[in-house]
């Protein structure tokens, strides 16, 4: 994502709703915390901001400079939240329909393998940054063994849903991971999820979910594609003209 340069002196808009999800069209992390939104049927106000030229008012509200923030109005007042897990487990904290299992053990897990979607999303970064054709391919591998490694935690088990029948946090970091996939395969044939049954019908799954499908704005296809493009990387010279 784009280097930090502060430029305008925006104020901060007022938040008209109880809980405002401050966001960048492409981020993965912001999505996911706009599933979980979604998912527990919370009202919320979305804010766009360009991560190129961050607003002074963002600047001075997000410790690390960095979408999403969950605003929360509360009766004294305002609370910013930052980090996609925390806001997450905010969410489950306070409000019903649990995305995460009651049992310790499992909710323990669940969120191990939140962390391990949030390493697939960095190998991702690398893979469209890559600079030549080597590291593309090498960064294909690397990201090809983490889906192998999540077949082998799928097989077996029954439902659509990374823990079966019920939609958890985990299918909310996902949704998001596998969406790069769809623009990833129509510049050339990877072979990302050859011969995994499991994580193909995972994929297809998160793909058709409501929650997972609305946490993009319908112009991402496009906004992603300039996105690559403008990497300049050996993914970005594979990709036809626009
Ligand atoms: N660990 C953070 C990662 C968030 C993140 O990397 N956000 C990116 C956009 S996808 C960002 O705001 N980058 C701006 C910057 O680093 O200057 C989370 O889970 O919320």
């Amino acid at each position: 994502m784009p280097t930090p340069t502060p430029t305008d002196t925006d104020i901060s808009p007022a938040p008209r709703a109880a809980l405002t999800l401050v966001s960048h069209a492409l981020c993965p992390y912001v999505q996911r915390a706009a599933i979980a939104l979604a998912e527990k049927q919370l009202p919320f106000e979305r804010i766009a901001i360009d991560l190129a030229h961050k607003p002074m008012w963002f600047v001075a509200i997000s410790p690390l400079g960095k979408v999403p923030l969950l605003r929360v109005r509360h009766a004294g007042g305002e609370a910013v939240l930052f980090e996609s897990a925390a806001i997450c487990e905010y969410l489950e904290d306070t409000t019903p329909h649990p995305l995460h299992p009651a049992d310790p053990l499992q909710r323990a897990r669940h969120r191990a393998w939140m962390e391990f979607g949030s390493n697939v999303l960095n190998l991702i970064a690398a893979f469209y940054n890559a600079p030549d054709e080597a590291a593309l391919l090498r960064q294909r591998d690397l990201l090809r063994e983490r889906f192998e490694t999540l077949e082998q935690e799928l097989s077996g088990r029954t439902g659509a849903y990374f823990a079966g029948e019920s939609f958890s946090l985990v299918d909310a970091v996902f949704g998001p991971v596998f969406r790069y996939f769809d623009r990833f395969e129509a510049i050339a044939d990877f072979g990302f999820f050859d011969g995994l049954p499991h994580v193909i019908a995972w994929r297809a799954a998160l793909a058709q979910r409501p929650s997972v499908r609305d946490a993009a704005a319908p112009d991402y296809p496009q906004r992603l594609d300039r996105f690559l493009r403008e990497r300049g990387s050996a993914l970005a010279r594979r990709m036809a003209p626009a």
